[in-house]
């Protein structure tokens, strides 16, 4: 018998590329919805079938992260091998506005998971969606010993949850891991995140939608990823012989004025005459550079990204380019053909 998986935000970038990973393992998933007055499966859709369909393999439940007795009574009726968490208000920005509702459903979220599973079943193993957000202003490379100055409600958030997997880990011998991720996107990112805002930008310009594109702070530097190889370590942090924390990340920093100014001459255009700014997109507190480490991974999960910061902003620009009915450059396809021969997931 395949196992059993359990995934937190399962309808967000993350969630749904590792739902497909795992689908394609063999796994059967099960993953928690919140109820909205729209659909909001949209990533997930061209992976669900009917659940009385004798083959299906993905399960969906209603439920929230501020809610403990529904994620208790999902665990204790579906007794998962392994529970991804992976649901968050996982926005810097607006974790600003409203600091109390991020503390409670990124930060408390986890300890409600981590208590069910306790009292449940300690036998399953736990995922944490920890951030590199917890460095904050931590002088880069950071990697797994790098002291945490969070810089964010939403870091703070983070890093009472990392330390509660931390706490069950060792006062219950929970098999609970951190992977602690930096930035990953993909054409699934949500559309307000600063890579994707930039290419669907782009898109709308091209197509005559939009004549600007207004942004933040261009100087902040990122670790950029591409986000289903990084589920593909959330995958290999559970499979691991024993619990322990790891940084995912590429070892690779740009500004975002750098990812501006590829993905505008990608498509033959200078950001100059697009890009101005608008100081409600600033941050009372920035995070200003952040670059992992991730050698511990390399070396005890074997995990090693391979798309680098130009391929991730062709790929982006090409989808939204698609998603636009726009004619597409191209060579982002070239490189998702030749990197992922045996490509798992659809689609993107
Ligand atoms: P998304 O914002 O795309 O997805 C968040 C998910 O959480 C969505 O499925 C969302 O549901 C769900 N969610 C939000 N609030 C609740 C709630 N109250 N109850 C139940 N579900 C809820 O995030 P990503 O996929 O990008 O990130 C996945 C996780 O990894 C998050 O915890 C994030 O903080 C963390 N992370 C992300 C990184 C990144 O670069 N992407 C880097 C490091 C950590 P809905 O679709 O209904 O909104
Ligand atoms: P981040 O991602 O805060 O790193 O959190 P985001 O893409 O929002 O910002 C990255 C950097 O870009 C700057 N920026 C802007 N950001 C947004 N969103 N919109 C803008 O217009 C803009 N202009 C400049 C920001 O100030 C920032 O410095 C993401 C989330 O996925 C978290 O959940 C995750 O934990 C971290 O990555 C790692």
């Amino acid at each position: 018998m395949g196992k059993k998986a359990l995934i937190t935000g399962i309808t967000g970038q993350d969630g749904s590329y590792l739902a497909e990973l795992l689908l394609s393992k063999g796994y059967e998933v099960h993953g928690i919805v919140r109820r909205a007055s729209s659909f909001n499966t949209g990533r997930i859709d061209h992976i669900y079938s009917d659940p009385h369909d004798p083959q299906a393999k993905m399960f969906l439940h209603y439920g929230d992260l501020a809610d403990c007795e529904q994620i208790s009574n999902i665990i204790y009726n579906e007794k998962p091998d392994e529970v991804y968490h992976l649901g968050a208000q996982s926005h810097v920005r607006v974790s600003f506005d409203t600091p109390e509702y991020t503390g409670n459903v990124t930060g408390l979220g986890s300890t409600r998971i981590l208590e069910s599973i306790r009292k449940n079943n300690n036998v399953i193993k736990f995922y944490q969606a920890s951030s590199s957000e917890m460095f904050g202003a931590a002088n880069p490379p950071q990697d797994e010993n790098t002291e945490f100055i969070p810089r964010s409600p939403y870091a703070c958030a983070k890093l009472y949850a990392y330390w509660m997997v931390r706490n069950y880990r060792e006062g219950y011998n929970l098999f609970a891991s951190n992977g602690i991720l930096f930035n990953h996107e993909s054409p699934r990112r949500g559309e307000t995140f600063v890579t994707r805002k930039v290419t669907r930008g782009i898109a709308s310009i091209i197509a005559g939608k939009q004549k600007y594109l207004y942004m933040g702070n261009l100087d902040a530097r990122r670790d950029w990823g591409f986000a289903p190889e990084y589920v593909e370590g959330m995958w290999r942090i559970l499979q691991h012989d024993k619990s322990d924390d790891f940084v995912i990340a590429t070892g690779e920093t740009h500004s975002v004025k750098e990812f501006l100014e590829k993905a505008f001459s990608y498509v033959g255009k200078d950001m100059e005459d697009y890009v101005k700014i608008d100081p409600k997109y600033f941050r009372p507190t920035e995070v200003e550079v952040l670059i992992g480490n991730s050698e511990k991974s390399q070396r005890e999960l074997g995990w090693k990204p391979q798309i680098t910061f130009s391929d991730l902003v062709k790929i982006m620009v090409d989808a939204d380019m698609r998603e636009a009915g726009l004619e597409v450059v191209g060579e982002g396809d070239e490189i998702i053909q030749k990197k992922f021969p045996d490509k798992w997931w659809k689609g993107d």
